[in-house]
This record gives C-alpha cells, sequence and structure tokens, in this order.
C-alpha cells in the first residue's frame, strides 16, 4: 500500500457516493477515526483508513438492488436480511470493494462485511471499524457518545459492548427485528467483560 492507492481508492469511493455527499464524508469520518485508533491499537493504520472508506460503498443501493446483488453473486441472506435488506450492505460493499476498487485483503473485506452487526469474535481491525462507524465526528446518534468517545482510547471492547447496548435498545424502541448475528455480538461482549 502506497499514497497512490489510498487516493485512488478515495477517488472510486467518492465516484460511487457521488450522489450521496454526506455519506462519502461520513466515510471519510470513519476513515480517519479508524486510523487514530489504529494508532492506539498498534493495527494497519493504512488497512484501518481503507477499511474506513469503503465500509458503507453499497450504501446508496436499494433494498431490491442488494437483494439482487446477492443473488447473483450467491451471497446468502439470512432471515433477518430478507426482512431489513440494508444489513446486506456490509456483504455487497465487500463485493464492490474486491470488484470494484480491487480490494483483496481478507481482513479489510472482513471488517467491511460485519461493520453493521459485528460478529462474536472480532479482530481489533474489525472492532475498530464496528467503532469508528459510530463515532466519526458527523455522528451524533447515540446518547452518551461523548463518554464512549473517550472510553474508546482506554478500553476497546468495552466500548464495542456499549455501542452494542445502545443500538439493541435503539432496534428495540424501534421495533426492528434483530439479526441473531448482532444478539451474539452482543452476548459475547457482555461475557467477555465479565471474564476479566
Ligand atoms: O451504514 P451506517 O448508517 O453508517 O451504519 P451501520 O451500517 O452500522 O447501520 C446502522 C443501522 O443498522 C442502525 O440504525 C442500527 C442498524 N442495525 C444494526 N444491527 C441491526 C440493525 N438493524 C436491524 N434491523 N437489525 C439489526 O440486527
Ligand atoms: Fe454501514
Ligand atoms: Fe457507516
Amino acid at each position: 500500500m502506497n499514497n497512490e492507492y489510498v487516493t485512488e481508492i478515495r477517488s472510486k469511493v467518492a465516484e460511487i457516493l457521488k450522489d450521496k455527499p454526506d455519506r462519502f464524508w461520513h466515510s471519510v469520518g470513519v476513515a480517519n477515526t479508524a486510523a487514530a485508533l489504529a494508532m492506539r491499537y498498534n493495527v494497519d493504520m493504512q488497512k484501518a483508513y481503507i477499511a474506513g472508506l469503503v465500509h458503507d460503498c453499497a450504501k446508496y443501493l436499494s433494498d431490491q438492488d442488494l437483494l439482487m446483488e446477492c443473488k447473483k453473486h450467491g451471497i446468502e441472506i439470512s432471515e433477518y436480511e430478507e426482512k431489513s435488506p440494508y444489513l446486506l450492505h456490509g456483504k455487497v460493499g465487500a463485493l464492490y470493494s474486491k470488484e470494484k476498487f480491487g480490494i483483496d485483503d481478507d481482513e479489510i473485506l472482513s471488517a467491511v462485511t460485519y461493520h453493521t452487526t459485528g460478529k462474536p469474535d472480532m479482530t481489533t481491525l474489525e472492532e475498530i471499524i464496528f467503532i469508528a462507524d459510530f463515532l466519526e465526528p458527523m455522528r451524533n446518534k447515540a446518547f452518551d457518545l461523548d463518554e464512549v468517545r473517550s472510553l474508546v482510547f482506554i478500553d476497546l471492547k468495552k466500548t464495542v459492548y456499549i455501542v452494542l447496548r445502545d443500538t439493541l435498545t435503539y432496534l428495540e424502541k424501534s421495533s426492528k427485528p434483530i439479526d441473531k448475528l448482532t444478539y451474539d455480538t452482543y452476548t459475547a461482549y457482555k461475557n467477555k467483560l465479565e471474564e476479566v
């Protein structure tokens, strides 16, 4: 990886999200936040930056198009994804990252795949992308954002747990179907905290 490569990926993301400038700037925010966290947690910064840039590159697709892309490429669709197809933008984002941007790094592709639900045993890079998505500068959704933004530099796994807890509370309140993977990730990170 080098600067030209990173610049090239950023241009491609800008192009694919050209009708969604807010989404592009969110992606840049996730990239920068992920790079800062990578510095703190000894992860490859360029990988973190690139994963942040591309994580939402399939976010502009409609539910129908996401389902169609999965069927076309043999990507498995769970019953939860059938009900809430926007959950598929991670999987399709990884596919586009590979096909349209030529990214073949499995760690980056996996971080993109699981950025919405998380998964029980995430790598540090996966945790960083999952968290950076919530904490980047343009985000203002979570109610305890200030607390979480400083905690993330002290305890990454605890921050993952808090973000999952807040997300589940929000999904339950708004009566949205919850993916088993989101629940399983929450339980796994809760258990990890209780172990120490
Ligand atoms: O794409 P972004 O908006 O940047 O962020 P994201 O990919 O994390 O998606 C965020 C949304 O996904 C947020 O509103 C919570 C929702 N989400 C996370 N887990 C689940 C979920 N939605 C449903 N229906 N089920 C889940 O398990
Ligand atoms: Fe997303
Ligand atoms: Fe995002």
